[in-house]
């Protein structure tokens, strides 16, 4: 391993991260993975058309980077969220999963990849590629059963984040996709997941089917959708808290009192995030809400599913 590379390992370690590097051409390798199971028909076209989803990934750099030698693939730790707050005289906790509050995770990643990599006079660029598949096949993680990645120690609370880089890689490690050992005998995330979205019978989730893919879009809950189901403000914890990988000591954050309850009257009957005052609106640009081109009515929406 080129001494370089080391220190941007170790340091992305001593920041409670981990990452790996690939050599640059196994762009192609990820791109014909997504071909094949496409061709599977396992992607639907809700995917793979969605600029928000697969269609914002990119397998040519050469124009914003034509020197590029290397990707790197970083997890960076996230906590759940739980914001506590009286709505109506009675107490609420909105959970939001790990990596939707995305910003301090990704300029972590960011600054780190940065200054080392500067050190070397090497510098790189935030990339969108199919994530897993890198962390997978670069050996940084596995997959678990319900399609979700898992490192070691980790389990899988973590965001992905991929860079291309002008760095040189020699440790050059493209590996055989890998489920989890631990999955063999196990089947918690597939019996908690209430869509039944976990096919058994494949390795892609039918995502089309994911509460995930439902609350993250501005169209409403389908009747086939449980009312008791949601569980999140955005996505879905079901899967990932039914994980044995996933009991030891995971972070909560907690935050209490986010909104005063004027705050939350607005909120849930604005039109418009214009007609929201500038603290509701802060508060919501910190939490990343404003983030997923979700209509206002849309997270009021996602707000009420889940209000006891
Ligand atoms: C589209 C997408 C979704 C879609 C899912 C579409 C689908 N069919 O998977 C929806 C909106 C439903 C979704 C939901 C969630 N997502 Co999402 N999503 C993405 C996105 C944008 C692309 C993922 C994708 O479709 N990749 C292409 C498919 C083909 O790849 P794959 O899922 O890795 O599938 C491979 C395996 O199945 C594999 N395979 C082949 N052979 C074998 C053999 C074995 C044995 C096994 C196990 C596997 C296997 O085949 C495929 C590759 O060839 C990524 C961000 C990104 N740019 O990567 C985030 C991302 C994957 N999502 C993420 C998260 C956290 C979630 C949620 C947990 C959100 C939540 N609820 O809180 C859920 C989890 C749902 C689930 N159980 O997977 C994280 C995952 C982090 C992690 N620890 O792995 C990502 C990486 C975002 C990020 N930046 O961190 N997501
Ligand atoms: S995120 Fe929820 S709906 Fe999606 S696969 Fe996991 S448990 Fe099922
Ligand atoms: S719940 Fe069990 S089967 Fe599902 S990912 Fe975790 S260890 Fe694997």
């Amino acid at each position: 391993m080129m001494a370089n590379e080391t220190a941007l390992l170790t340091e992305l370690e001593n920041n409670g991260c981990k990452g790996k590097l690939v050599a640059i051409r196994h762009l192609d390798d990820l791109r014909a993975e997504l071909a094949k199971q496409n061709q599977a028909g396992f992607l639907k076209s809700e995917f793979l058309n969605d600029p928000s989803y697969l269609a914002g990934c990119q397998y040519d750099y050469s124009e914003i980077m034509p020197n590029a030698e290397s990707l790197i693939i970083v997890a960076v730790p996230q906590p759940i969220t739980k914001l506590r707050f009286t709505w109506q005289g009675k107490q609420q906790t909105v959970v939001i999963p790990p990596t939707y509050i995305y910003s301090a995770a990704d300029n972590l990643a960011t600054e780190i990849a940065e200054r080392e990599l500067t050190k070397g006079n090497f510098s790189c660029k935030r990339i969108k590629i199919p994530y897993k598949i890198l962390a997978v096949r670069s050996g940084l993680a596995q997959y678990g059963r319900n399609n979700i990645t898992y490192i070691h120690g980790m389990g899988s609370y973590y965001r992905l984040v991929a860079f291309a880089t002008d760095m040189p890689v020699i440790s050059d490690n493209w590996q055989e996709i890998e489920m989890m050992p631990e999955c063999s005998s196990c089947r918690a995330c597939l019996n908690s997941c209430p869509t039944k979205c976990i096919d058994p019978d494949r390795s892609v989730i039918h995502g089309e089917k994911c509460l995930t893919y439902f609350n993250e879009s501005a169209k409403p809950f389908p009747d086939s959708v449980g009312s008791n189901w949601h569980n999140s403000l955005l996505g879905c914890m079901k899967c990932q808290l039914a994980c044995p990988q996933n009991k030891t000591g995971n972070p909560i954050v907690e935050i209490e009192n986010p909104f005063t309850e004027q705050e939350l009257a607005m909120l849930f009957t604005a039109n418009d995030y214009s007609e929201l005052p500038e603290t509701t609106l802060v508060t919501l640009q910190k939490l990343n809400l404003t983030d997923y081109d979700l209509p206002l009515p849309a997270i009021q929406r996602n707000f009420k599913s889940i209000l006891v």
